[in-house]
């Protein structure tokens, strides 16, 4: 009887339209495929985001557990929503900020959007945010400082028009399957090309027609180096610059000499100026964690957005395109998110605050005052703030998290409820697991990185012991706030609904899409203020009468930065620690690694650092040592790993991929001080031989 269902894959956000064919008897999918119907992909998608929508590993959770006598034990339903009930009422009586609420963007929005009404206007916490922040939050807020709207202005229409395609500290090939093909198809053609800029040599800079190796962190130098570069060779778009920005004198007037510049940013001058030369044609800059996860992130995406803006880079065909990670990071923000309410609105503005006030029938004195402090802040406050109850929704902290070990003491501190559909370090720590139903499962929507909402459907039931996302959030909403959600079963599309309409008249105005619109067409890019409307390029017009621009900023231009003055990189390198340490992706992994591998006794992670490095840090390793294991030390943690001698990567650098627990007990906890994302990809190192009695040593050693 099972039929073929579509759905959207919930793997990355370049959101793919798959088909799911549920199994004949049980539970699971049986076989996933692309959607050829589909406006996003047109049948393509990619190995992994197949394999892990049909048959995912990991340990599936399948009853809600409870902390008995120190160990989780089975238990029902009713008795973990009670027990959830007690603490949290206990402690929101003491305080609203004593609750802290950690989603994802791997929700639906529905769920996404029922969490944050939960948590805003309910528990009135404000201490609430996603791992959206550890993630886009750099991206994010570069967008609303230079064009007052968050989202990239481009779609993946612009893609073959574009000529120039610039990947900026990101690896595609890797974490954007399907997007990267679309990247060199159009870089393929003549007078067309793809520049990567990344220090490691990856699958992305391999494959590109220029790899610009820069020094990790640089990135920041490296911009301004090729903004002075335009300037000088007078390739600024002065026509655009004067009738649709502002700032742009300001910041020439501070700009560095860019030959001093290059240097800083380890890079040639002739390298400043082939990046210069490409921003002449119509240029796509697509970048992701290498630019957003700094302390400097905010500062470098909106360097990015610069170079988009001097160059006129601000048409179809080009633009500024950060690359969503989560296959609903996109979501999660437009429906609730830290920094704004439901469709955009600012967090600040009175007449926004009495107006979702109103409509969510909660007192506006409940509503926080203050964003919060992010991730990082909100583990911070369980120690030296109000919270003591933690609830996390899809997301693994524990592992996910820079300095994790702290991040898993301060946890195991609290009353911490964890709502997930597999074991994860986290659920080991939880006083209660409360398991959820996931993708091939749920029934909701999400939205893609170029603003198209796109549905997610069920091919298949979940045991009755499993529960749907806004199902358990509307339950633990029915016990603490009662009234505040409907009773479960929650009826998706109403959920939908109720926030669609809050976005009526917003920047992010989503009032003409509904569920009945998505089945047919599959897929609505948001601004779709009307049932036949839906978003295009955003800010500008191209009319009988030439071209516009109009930003979503006051008075309609989009703004240039200010000379930035550069936080220093958190922990620079030094004689104690001389090595620098980077994470990121790897094909097979996805975050914390969870559906890939054990959470008890996970192997070892393998560590690339040159042959080299390996050499001179390392001189007692014997050549004959094919992955010799080593002790990575950093000040926050040590842990052992195999080496794999790669000279894809540059001297001096130790790459470790972040699908892990033990990769976060080394990073940095620094954020960002305007987006609170964290400063992942940097941290001081050394590498030191792992002593004969400590072979055995758990993978995971906290410093003493
Ligand atoms: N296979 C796979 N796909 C995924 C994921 C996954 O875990 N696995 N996760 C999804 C998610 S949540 C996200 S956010 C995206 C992330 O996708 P990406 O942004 O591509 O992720 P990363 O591999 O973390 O980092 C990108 C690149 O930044 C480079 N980098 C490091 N330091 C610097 C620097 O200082 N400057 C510059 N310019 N580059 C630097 C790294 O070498 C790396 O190649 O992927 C999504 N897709
Ligand atoms: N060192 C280092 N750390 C990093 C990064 C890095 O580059 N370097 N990248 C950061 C980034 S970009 C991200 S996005 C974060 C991610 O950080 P986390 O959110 O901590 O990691 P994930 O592994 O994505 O965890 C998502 C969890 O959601 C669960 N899940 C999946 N689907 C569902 C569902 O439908 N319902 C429920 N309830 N649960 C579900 C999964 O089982 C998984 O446990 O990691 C960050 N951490
Ligand atoms: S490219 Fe991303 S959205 Fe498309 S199938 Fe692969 S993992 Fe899924
Ligand atoms: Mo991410």
């Amino acid at each position: 009887m099972s039929e073929w269902v579509p759905t959207t894959c919930m793997r990355c956000a370049v959101g793919c339209g798959h088909k799911q064919l549920g199994v004949e008897e049980g539970y699971g999918v049986d076989v996933v495929r692309g959607d050829g119907q589909h406006p996003v992909n047109q049948g393509l998608a990619c190995q992994r985001g197949i394999q892990e929508s049909g048959d995912p590993d990991g340990e599936w959770l399948s009853q809600p557990l409870v902390r008995k006598g120190g160990e989780l034990v089975e238990t029902s339903w009713p008795n973990a929503l009670e027990r959830v009930a007690e603490r949290f009422d206990a402690a929101l009586s003491r305080d609203r900020d004593a609750v802290a609420v950690l989603g994802s963007g791997q929700q639906t929005n529905e769920a996404a959007y029922a969490l944050g009404k939960l948590a805003r206007g309910g528990f009135g916490t404000r201490y609430y945010d996603a791992n959206t922040t550890l993630c886009m939050a750099s991206a994010v807020t570069a967008y609303y400082e230079a064009f007052g709207s968050d989202a990239p202005p481009c779609t993946y229409d612009d893609i073959p028009e574009a000529e120039s395609h610039v990947v900026w500290g990101a690896n595609p090939a890797v974490a954007h399957p399907v997007m990267f093909r679309w990247i060199r198809e159009s870089a393929g053609e003549d007078d067309s090309r793809l520049l990567v800029v990344d220090p490691v040599a990856t699958d992305t800079a391999t494959a590109a027609d220029e790899h610009v190796q820069l020094d990790p962190g640089e990135d920041l130098s490296l911009a301004r180096a090729v903004l002075a570069e335009i300037v000088d060779r007078g390739a600024v778009d002065r026509e655009f610059v004067d009738e649709a920005t502002t700032g742009f004198d300001d910041l020439v007037a501070d700009l560095p000499d860019p030959a001093a510049a290059a240097t800083d940013a380890g890079v040639t001058r002739g390298t400043v100026a082939d990046l210069a030369a490409a921003l002449e044609d119509r240029t796509l800059i697509y970048w992701g964690m290498g630019i957003n996860q700094s302390v400097r992130g905010t500062d470098a995406a909106r360097a990015l957005i610069d170079l988009c803006l001097a160059s006129g880079n601000l048409r179809s065909g080009s633009g500024p395109f950060s690359l969503t990670g989560q296959a609903n990071s996109m979501g999660a923000r437009v429906v609730s998110c830290k920094g704004s309410w439901p469709g955009q609105r600012p967090f600040d503005d009175p007449s926004h605050r009495t107006e979702i006030a109103d409509e969510w029938g909660v007192p506006v004195g409940r509503l926080p005052d203050d964003v919060g402090p992010g991730p990082v802040g909100t583990i911070d406050a369980i120690d030296d703030g109000p919270v003591e109850a933690v609830y996390a929704v899809a997301t693994n902290p524990v592992a996910g998290m820079p300095d994790a070990t702290a991040v898993a003491e301060r946890l195991d501190d609290t009353f911490l409820v964890v709502q997930d559909s597999f074991r994860t370090e986290t659920t080991e720590l939880a006083d209660v697991v409360l398991p959820a139903a996931t993708w091939g499962e749920s029934e909701g929507t999400v939205v893609n990185m170029e603003r198209t909402v796109s549905r997610v459907r069920p091919a298949s039931d979940t045991p009755p012991t499993v529960q749907q996302d806004i199902d358990i959030i509307a339950a633990v909403a029915d016990e603490v706030v009662p009234g505040l959600l409907p009773e479960p079963p929650v009826d998706p599309s109403a959920m939908f609904d109720e926030f669609a309409a809050l976005t009526a008249g917003t920047k992010a105005d989503c009032s003409g899409i509904a569920y009945e619109r998505l089945d047919h067409e599959l897929g609505v890019r948001w601004p779709a203020p009307e049932s036949d409307a839906e978003g295009g390029y955003r800010y500008h017009e191209s009319t009988d009468d030439g071209e516009r621009w109009r930003f979503a900023t006051p008075d309609d231009t989009a703004n240039f930065s200010a000379p930035p003055e550069p936080d220093p990189l958190p922990e620079p390198t030094d004689e104690a620690y001389p090595l620098t340490l980077t994470t990121a992706r790897e094909a097979d992994g996805y975050n914390t690694g969870v559906r890939s591998r054990s959470v008890d006794d996970p192997d070892p992670v393998t560590a690339r650092i040159d042959p080299v490095t390996v050499a001179n840090e390392l001189p007692d390793s014997t050549e004959s040592d094919d992955d010799p294991a080593v002790r990575l030390e950093t000040r926050r943690g040590t842990i052992t790993a195999r080496v794999d001698p790669d000279p894809a990567v540059p001297e001096g650098l130790v790459w470790i991929p972040i699908h892990h627990p033990a990769t976060n007990a080394l990073t940095v906890p620094a954020t960002d001080p305007r987006s609170d994302e964290p400063n992942f990809k940097q941290c001081a190192v050394r590498l030191r031989p792992v002593p004969e009695t400590d072979a055995d040593a758990p993978v995971r050693a906290p410093l003493d």
